[in-house]
């Protein structure tokens, strides 16, 4: 909220002071980050239900207190409520707390959308599920598997699927959790800002092993991921070479060498 008050306002002074720079600035929108928007939103459905609760704790003592037993057993009076102040009891408190709820849904619905929305400058990597492990595909054909390398400050999108049953996705850190399907092709995707390492895991029950799906994924500094990528072909294309003595009819194509 406090952003897009901020933001508004900063691109309000802008268009007036400078439009050139305004335009800019809307020519290359910055990519968001979801991991920190959820964070945001969550943050804030806590702040407010914190409020409420307290509120609602509060008047609720009044009552009890309000209502206790008395000395001789004396019984209360209640004023009469005319009809518009009855109404307005229900209806005021239904408005405000309503309120908070469609404002609270309204975000999440802008954060639903930044999610399916991917951004046009992306690494787009394929992913295959298992029992049990997560094999990924990059663009070029290198294969990695429960472990997928990425550069920082690019966002990347998974297209999912499954080779036998549901499995899901999820990478904590980054707030983003997907199932893959047998038949179907599902996304997801992350923004990882900076070089470190984060869990990848299972989150949908496959199996025995299920406990046991998990993977990394590391993010590298951008040269040191295009130093890595380039090994990884290098060694694909070494792996993969034409063995010179095969008749290449009745052989079946070797399959891509896999990293483990
Ligand atoms: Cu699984």
């Amino acid at each position: 909220m406090h952003e897009t008050i901020r933001r508004g306002a900063a691109g309000l002074a802008a268009l007036f002071l400078s439009a050139p720079a305004w335009a800019a600035a809307k020519a290359e929108p910055a990519i968001p980050d979801p991991a920190r928007d959820w964070d945001r939103l969550w943050n804030e459905v806590i702040f407010d239900i914190t409020i409420i609760g307290i509120l609602f704790a509060i008047v609720t003592a009044w009552f009890i207190w309000q209502g206790r037993r008395r000395p001789g057993n004396e019984v209360g009076a209640s004023p009469k409520l005319s009809p518009a102040s009855a109404v307005g009891w229900v209806v005021i408190p239904i408005f405000v707390f309503l309120s908070i709820d469609l404002y609270t849904a309204a975000n999440g619905w802008v954060l639903w959308n930044t999610y399916r929305d991917v951004p046009d400058k992306r690494l787009e990597i394929k992913l295959e599920s298992g029992m049990y492990s997560w094999d990924y595909t990059y663009p070029n054909g290198v294969r990695t598997q429960n472990e997928l390398v990425v550069p920082a400050g690019m966002p990347v999108v998974l297209r999912m699927t499954s080779r036998d049953t549901l499995h899901s996705h999820y990478i904590p850190d980054f707030r983003v959790k997907e199932d893959s399907m047998p038949g179907r092709i599902t996304y997801l995707w992350f923004n990882p800002t900076k070089p470190g390492e984060h869990i990848v895991t299972c989150a949908e029950y496959c199996g025995v092993m299920h406990g046991y799906m998990a993977g990394r994924i590391i993010v590298k500094a951008p040269e040191e991921y295009a130093a890595w990528i380039k090994g990884e072909e290098t060694k694909l294309a070494a792996a993969s070479a034409p063995e010179p003595a095969a008749p290449a009819a009745s052989k079946p194509a070797k399959p891509a060498a896999k990293k483990t």
